[in-house]
């Protein structure tokens, strides 16, 4: 069989492909709600634009457009994915029964039901996140608001999201990492840079006042580069959230690889941060030209950055997907896109990590290098089929059929 002799060619590098299956199968990897729904949510005008300074491009039918076709779309998607999923949640996803509804700044851990209760069915934990844009209350500024009502309001929304993460942590058994991110900024050149980082950094120390076991919840500041709209001046930059979460030891930097500018790379973030710190978070997307969140592929700076994760310590990094597609099938993106960050960590897990450090410790260069381009045309398509197998999920050429038969189906059928 393909898989044996695949097998033995890694093992002849001292490389352990059953270790490195067994071991893939237990790492969580979230999975981004809004790439079901492009973004929009359940507790505003779904008519309304996305703000904050991300879009996403595309008319695509089949969008889901309540909780209960969100939820039957995750399941698709759960079905066609190798690996351990974990739910990531935004709180404008909250669901509201009986006609009652609640503002931001109110929302409740009971809003929130529906969704440990699905997830409690399959075994899988939930993250969070507070939503700090596409609603009213941005004036368009919100934890950096220089408006004490404004920012008010959404220190108040984060610190209820702080109790409904520590109730989803609680509810299902799994830590839940609970990032912030704002799109605070401003389009052209500001008077004041200082101001709105300071009132930033207020903001944030008030939302991690509100109790919370820390073994259990793991908030997170999340950097941007720019967005749109928001061109000139982003409060929450790399240095900031750098520096913030370094200054604390109940926040992580998220690292989100379409936040930089386009010839940085997060691969090579990962390791300065972990040389001071514990733990680490990442966004994972694609970038073309801009943080255009496209679909993640197997390309380079997707394994360069899974081969990081596993030098550095797999169990140090929070895993998510960031990236939403209106313009294709939107199951066929959220599955492309997690199943490639499948095959990054287990084509980063059958590395020979302590051959090629001692390469490169001795100065083997040379060795070194043809090493490392060898490694590309392993037999790593018959071990990633038999990872498939091993978690009872399609191979690659099976799942996409399924794909278009839910289209069909059901996609097609949405209003
Ligand atoms: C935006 C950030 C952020 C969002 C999600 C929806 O640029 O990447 O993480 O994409 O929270
Ligand atoms: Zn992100």
């Amino acid at each position: 069989m393909s898989f044996d002799e695949a097998r033995r060619k890694y093992s002849a590098l001292g490389v352990d492909a059953d270790r490195a299956i067994e071991k893939l199968k237990t790492v969580p990897v979230s999975l981004h709600c809004w790439q079901g729904d492009d973004v929009r949510g359940f507790d505003t005008d779904p008519q309304k634009p996305l703000t904050g300074g991300i879009q996403t491009t595309g008319n695509y039918p089949g969008r889901a457009g309540s909780p209960q076709e969100l939820m039957a779309d995750i399941d698709k998607v759960i079905s066609l994915v190798p690996g351990q999923v974990k739910l990531n949640l935004h709180a404008s996803y909250a669901i509201f029964e009986d006609g009652e509804w609640a503002d931001r700044d109110k929302l409740e851990p009971r809003h929130f039901k529906k969704w440990v209760d699905f997830c409690r069915e399959r075994g899988i934990g939930c993250d969070f996140n507070p939503t700090f844009f596409s609603h009213p209350k941005c004036d368009p500024l919100t934890l950096s608001s220089p408006h004490e009502e404004t920012r008010r309001f959404w220190v108040d929304h984060g610190r209820a999201c702080i109790r409904i993460s520590q109730y989803l942590a609680e509810e299902l058994g799994k830590p839940c990492v609970m990032n912030i991110w704002a799109g605070d900024g401003y389009k052209d050149v500001p008077a004041d840079r200082i101001g709105p980082r300071l009132r930033y950094k207020k903001s944030f120390d008030e939302i991690l006042s509100e109790p919370f076991d820390k073994t259990k919840v793991y908030p997170c500041a999340e950097s941007k580069v720019f967005g749109i709209g928001v061109e000139s001046y982003t409060v929450g930059s790399a240095e900031w959230c750098l520096k913030y979460a370094s200054g604390r030891d109940d926040c992580i930097c998220l690292l989100d690889n379409g936040h930089y500018h386009p010839t940085e790379l997060v691969s090579d973030k990962i390791s300065s941060i972990l040389a001071y710190d514990e733990k680490l978070a990442l966004h994972v997307t694609r970038g073309v030209r801009w943080d255009s969140d496209h679909v993640v592929l197997f390309d380079d700076e997707t394994r360069e950055i899974a081969k990081e994760v596993v030098r550095c310590g797999i169990d140090r990094v929070f895993l998510a997907l960031d990236y939403f597609d209106a313009s294709i099938n939107r199951i066929s993106a959220w599955a492309t896109g997690f199943r490639n960050f499948q095959k990054a960590l287990l084509f980063g897990l059958l590395q020979p990590v302590e051959e090629l450090k001692r390469l490169q410790d001795q100065g083997n260069f040379s060795r070194l290098m043809v090493m490392q381009e060898e490694l590309k045309t392993m037999p790593f398509g018959d071990i990633w089929d038999e990872y498939c197998r091993a978690c009872g999920k399609p191979l690659d050429g099976e799942w996409y059929p399924l794909c278009e038969a839910y289209e069909r189906d059901v996609l097609s059928k949405r209003g």
